[in-house]
């Protein structure tokens, strides 16, 4: 099974390459799709560099500036598309998700998982390092989003994924409204309605140690509109 990793980025200069050289140092093969958003620090060079190193393994995207998260996985997501791997995974760049947990992440979908979610709140998963508001912001809004939309899936904020190709083949990506932080939320949603299997597996999710975070006050409105514009629909019957 081919396995591609989509890592967007921006201004992540001090993980890119440490996290890029474990990925390709993995037991399992995998190659890894960053998707810079032009980032001012040079993300994007460095990645350019280690395309050019490893040939095959690293692609990158650049787009021209700072266009959020969620399209960026979708752009990362149609190549990976085009480019007929199997199994498409999505992690952060800053080592909050660690490269180690993929492995059994993939064995999960090889098993007849149609999504898998690296989670924090499942038996053997947890956090380390973040602070209590950082914590109490993630689990409102994963027990927000599980209660409104009826999701099943225990993390449903994470951006640690694994889905089987034909789940993103099925879907209108480009229909998907959110387009930041909120996209992994409204993407759930669909991929249950859709009816396919979905399960966690335990992480540790690590605090970032290098870096700064890109989540705004912004993001974090926007994240609850997305959840009630969704739960809306839900009320009102509609499929997805
Ligand atoms: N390409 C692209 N990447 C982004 C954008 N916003 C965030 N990222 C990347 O998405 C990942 C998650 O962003 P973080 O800032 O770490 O957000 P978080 O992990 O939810 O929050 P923290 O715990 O504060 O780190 C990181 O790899 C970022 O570099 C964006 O607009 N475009
Ligand atoms: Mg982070």
């Amino acid at each position: 099974m081919q396995v591609a990793v989509i890592v967007p980025t921006y201004n992540e200069q001090e993980n890119i390459e440490s996290l890029v050289t474990q990925l390709l140092d993995l037991p399992i093969e995998v190659c890894v799709i960053v998707v810079d958003d032009n980032s001012p620090d040079g993300t994007g060079e460095i990645a350019d560099r280690l395309a050019l190193e490893h040939g095959d393994r690293v692609a990158v995207i650049h787009r021209p500036g700072k266009l959020g998260l969620g399209t960026a996985y979708v752009a990362g997501f149609k190549r990976a598309i085009s480019d007929k791997v199997d199994l498409i995974c999505t992690m952060d760049a800053d080592f909050s998700h660690n490269p180690r947990f993929l492995p059994s992440m993939v064995e999960k979908v090889r098993e007849g998982y149609d999504l898998v979610i690296g989670s924090r709140y499942v038996r053997g998963g947890g956090t380390s390092g973040c602070t209590f508001d950082r914590k109490l912001l993630s689990w409102g809004a994963n027990a927000f989003a599980r209660m409104a939309l009826g999701l099943h899936a225990r993390d449903t904020t994470a951006g640690f994924r694994c889905y089987r190709r034909e789940v993103l083949q099925s879907m209108d990506l480009d229909a998907i409204k959110a387009s930041g932080y909120s996209f992994l939320i409204e993407m759930l949603y669909r991929v249950q309605n859709q009816g396919w299997k979905v399960t966690d597996v335990p992480i540790l999710f690590e605090n970032r140690r290098l870096g700064a975070s890109k989540i705004s006050q912004d993001e974090i409105t926007k994240a609850m509109r997305t959840v009630l514009r969704l739960a809306r629909g839900r009320l009102l019957g509609e499929s997805r």
